[in-house]
């Protein structure tokens, strides 16, 4: 059976993106179709500037909402990624085969560094090191597939050289995984800068539409959403990226396909109407379960402690077999 691996990171409460990019499709087909685990990467989120208990309190979040959105963990393994120890330890065996070069060459690092540094802040080696530690929760599982948005594209090509470099130098031990993007909408754009991603951590907030955001706050963000300055409606990601967001996000929650759509409208003001309520429509099961589920934390609690017991036991064969692999003594 394909194994299927995924993650979510706290820094921010989730998104329109990381629901249209990922997360439902993780619930609507992959949880169906394959042996599946889907993590809250939280050692992801020591990366960059963060406050302790909000970490806590959005990891916890993220959780609820994974299984809000559909998530059943009588199909897959739902778990946090700081209570399966695999993952920190084949992350330092993966860092002796990358190099600091390949690091340096991520897109995501130079924007993050480069955040950081505009915030005032530092920028953490964790930061430089994170695609290793994102290739080893990949790789510790075995997995085939790693359904993701476009913007995971450039890590998760890092993850295959590095499992193909560690399999020629050691011995044959990882699995080579391939990344699976959605048909529409695996690029999510911010409504007020169409030509940046809809990030969760971002600072341009009017321009996120957030999963726990209240009906009229999403009509709000979508209405007020930047537009481009022809009237035609027509889909053009270069010309007219503004439009061409807010087809997509339509497409993606109508079922629709974005240059249809665009015959369609005859008017900005329209597209907005209708795009606003398919989003609001889209959200409101997530939200309602998440309400139920935010009841009854116990049950949260218990998904995540038997997922992680679950996770630890499909990934220690592979970490093991990489410890072995590249010369350390297992221990007696
Ligand atoms: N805007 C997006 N459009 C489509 N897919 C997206 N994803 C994230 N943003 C969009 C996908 O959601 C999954 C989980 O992402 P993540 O939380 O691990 O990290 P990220 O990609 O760095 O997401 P953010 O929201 O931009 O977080 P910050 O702001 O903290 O960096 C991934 O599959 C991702 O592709």
């Amino acid at each position: 059976m394909t194994r299927v691996f995924s993650g979510i990171k706290p820094t921010g409460h989730l998104t329109l993106g990381n629901y249209l990019g990922a997360m439902r499709q993780w619930a609507a087909a992959d949880q169906h179709r394959s042996d599946a685990l889907f993590c809250v990467v939280d050692l992801h989120a020591l990366t960059v500037d963060h406050d302790p208990a909000r970490v806590r309190r959005l990891s916890r979040q993220a959780a609820t909402l994974l299984l809000a959105s559909g998530l059943d963990p009588e199909l897959c393994t739902v778990f946090v990624q700081s209570h399966v120890d695999e993952h920190a330890r084949l992350s330092y065996l993966l860092e002796c085969v990358a190099t600091d070069g390949e690091m340096r060459r991520m897109i995501q690092y130079k924007e993050k560094a480069a955040r950081e540094q505009r915030r005032g802040g530092s920028v953490r080696l964790s930061l430089l090191t994170y695609p290793v530690l994102m290739a080893a929760d990949i790789l510790a599982y075995g997995t085939d597939e790693v359904p993701v948005g476009d913007d995971q594209a450039q890590h998760v090509e890092l993850t295959r050289d590095l499992a193909v470099r560690f399999n020629q130098r050691y011995g044959h031990t990882f699995v080579v995984p391939r990344a699976t993007h959605p048909r529409v909408a695996a690029r999510v754009m911010n409504l007020q800068e169409p030509m940046s991603k809809m990030g969760k951590s971002d600072d341009v907030g009017p321009g996120i539409v957030y999963l726990l955001d209240e009906p009229d706050v999403v009509r709000k963000k979508v209405m007020r959403a930047v537009t481009d300055s022809g009237r035609e409606v027509v889909y053009d990601r270069e010309a007219r990226p503004g439009v061409a967001n807010l087809l997509e996000i339509l497409a993606a929650c109508s079922g629709g396909n974005p240059e249809a759509l665009a015959d369609v409208y005859e008017s900005y003001g329209s597209l907005k109407k209708d795009t606003a309520e398919a989003v609001v429509e889209v959200l409101r099961p997530v939200r309602e379960k998440h309400k139920e589920l935010c009841a009854d934390p116990g049950y949260v609690e218990g998904v995540l402690r038997e997922g992680a017991e679950r996770a630890r036991g499909m990934a220690r064969p592979t970490v093991d077999a990489a410890h072995r692999a590249i010369g350390l003594l297992p221990a007696a």
